[in-house]
């Protein structure tokens, strides 16, 4: 019978102009056992925060229970959370950071 398969091909545009990538916000999550110094030298160390900065984000996270740590592309911010999260492993703390899509 004729014609059951359907047209597989497939158009594309070309375009000229990229769009910007899709930024992510790592989150910086509270909990009850990590040192609030630690927490301001992650911020300052990995986020590239200011001294008084990040003690503004640190103490937001204390109290809000969440807070952004810093705005990057996916790649960015996922090696972030991965190399924040074996830092504060390896130092015996259970900070957790995640990474999200702005909007
Ligand atoms: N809540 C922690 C404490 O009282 C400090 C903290 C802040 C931990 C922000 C994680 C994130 N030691």
């Amino acid at each position: 019978s004729p014609n059951t398969g359907g047209d597989q091909r497939t158009q594309t545009l070309e375009r000229t102009q990229t769009d910007r990538p899709r930024l992510w916000r790592v989150l910086l999550l509270n909990d009850d056992y990590t040192p609030m110094e630690f927490v301001v030298s992650v911020l300052s160390r990995y986020f590239r925060r200011s001294e008084q900065d990040a003690r503004l984000i640190m103490l937001a996270v204390h109290h809000k229970g969440q807070g952004v740590a810093g705005v990057y592309t996916r790649d960015v911010a996922e090696t972030k959370v991965a190399q924040v999260s074996a830092q504060a492993r390896r130092e015996g703390y259970p900070l957790r950071l995640v990474a999200e899509p702005e909007a």
